[in-house]
């Protein structure tokens, strides 16, 4: 299926025949599996409608064939076969896409530590916050070097697609949610919902710029930054005028709460004896509901806030920044 070069959407990519061009490193996996379910589809809708038409023009009524004749009421072989070969091709079907889709979920690692993106859905628009402080409406990343966006949404289940990424990812209200992938192609591409949202839903457009190479990126970034409106810069905002810090110290000692330097990551043991990993899921919830998970040693005292997204982006941004970025 795979041919020639074209231009798509101001890039270099291989077309793929009546699919958009590849640009991502799990493309070509994607396309492969869609393409075994296609063919097997064909394969037996030909099976099908061949024999059933075969049947009812061999078997139809004709004068002096009125009766239908007797037929066996089993075949033992024919069953076994008719369970075995779906079964097979099913099994075929489950591990092609489970690697597939693993692959999606744990990356590839390209290009040293990913470059993370904070996504925003509203209706009917999207946001993306860069590292160093650049947001933008559209989408920047970097050829080759894996890319891990977290998404959440103010209002309502949005879902970001990018066809020639061959990816999709629901953002979804109350949740960070994170994607990853590895652009291979420099380019620009187009970035659709893919949740129906409402009204506008059909132009809830975007792109993302995909740039030959890092420097590329970091002109973009600087070009535009303005630091002091960078998430981190506005968690680290929130975290000050909320008097976050009353209850948690930055450097290490211990207040009435935890201290949140190295959370990100951190192992914690909690009241009822399980153990965590501090991840996205784990800190909205200890901001939003404190007390349905409780640090082991510690009072439940934390009072629940009423925070919007973006202070919610912030704090995971500024928080996770605590023990990633020098
Ligand atoms: C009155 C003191 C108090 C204030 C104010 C407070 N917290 Fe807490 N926080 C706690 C305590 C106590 C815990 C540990 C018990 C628990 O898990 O609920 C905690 C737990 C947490 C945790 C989980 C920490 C871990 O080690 O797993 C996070 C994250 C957190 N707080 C963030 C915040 C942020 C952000 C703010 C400000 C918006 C804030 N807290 C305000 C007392 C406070
Ligand atoms: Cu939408």
């Amino acid at each position: 299926m795979s041919g020639h070069l074209a231009r798509a959407g101001g890039s270099l990519a291989a077309t793929t025949g009546f699919l958009p061009a590849r640009a991502s490193s799990v493309a070509a996996e994607v396309d492969w599996v869609f393409g075994f379910v296609f063919w097997v589809s064909l394969f037996f809708l030909g099976l099908i409608v061949g024999l059933t038409l075969l049947f009812v023009v061999r078997y139809r009524r004709r004068p002096g064939r009125l009766e239908p004749e007797d037929s066996p009421s089993h075949d033992t072989r024919l069953e076994l076969l008719w369970t075995l070969v779906p079964l097979a091709l099913l099994m075929v079907l489950f591990g092609l896409s489970t690697r597939t889709w693993l692959r999606m979920v744990r990356g590839d690692g390209a290009g040293g530590t990913p470059l993370e993106v904070r996504v925003t859905a509203r209706r009917w628009s999207w946001w993306f916050d860069h590292p160093g402080g650049r947001g933008a409406p559209e989408l920047h990343v970097v050829a080759n070097r894996q890319a891990e966006l977290v998404l959440s949404s103010v209002d309502v289940i949005h879902s970001l697609w990018v066809p020639e990424f061959r990816l999709k990812q629901d953002a979804v209200p109350g949740r960070f949610i994170r994607m990853s992938f590895t652009p291979t192609v420099a380019g620009s591409y187009p970035i659709l919902c893919t949740e129906y949202c409402g009204t506008d839903h059909s132009r809830m457009l975007s792109r993302v710029v995909v740039h030959p190479d890092q420097a590329g990126f970091d002109a973009w970034a600087r070009e535009g930054a303005a630091p002091a409106a960078s998430l981190v810069e506005h968690g680290k905002r929130v975290f000050a005028q909320r008097g976050c810090v009353a209850c948690h110290s930055l450097d290490g000692t211990r207040r009435l709460g935890p201290t949140v330097k190295g959370l990100w990551r951190r192992r914690e043991r909690l009241a009822d004896g399980t153990e965590i990993v501090v991840d996205d899921e784990y800190l909205r919830e200890s901001l939003v509901k404190p007390g349905a998970k409780v640090v082991a040693g510690f009072p439940n005292v934390m009072p629940p806030l009423v925070l919007e997204e973006r202070d919610l982006q912030g704090l995971g941004a500024y928080l996770q920044s605590l023990s990633e970025r020098p």
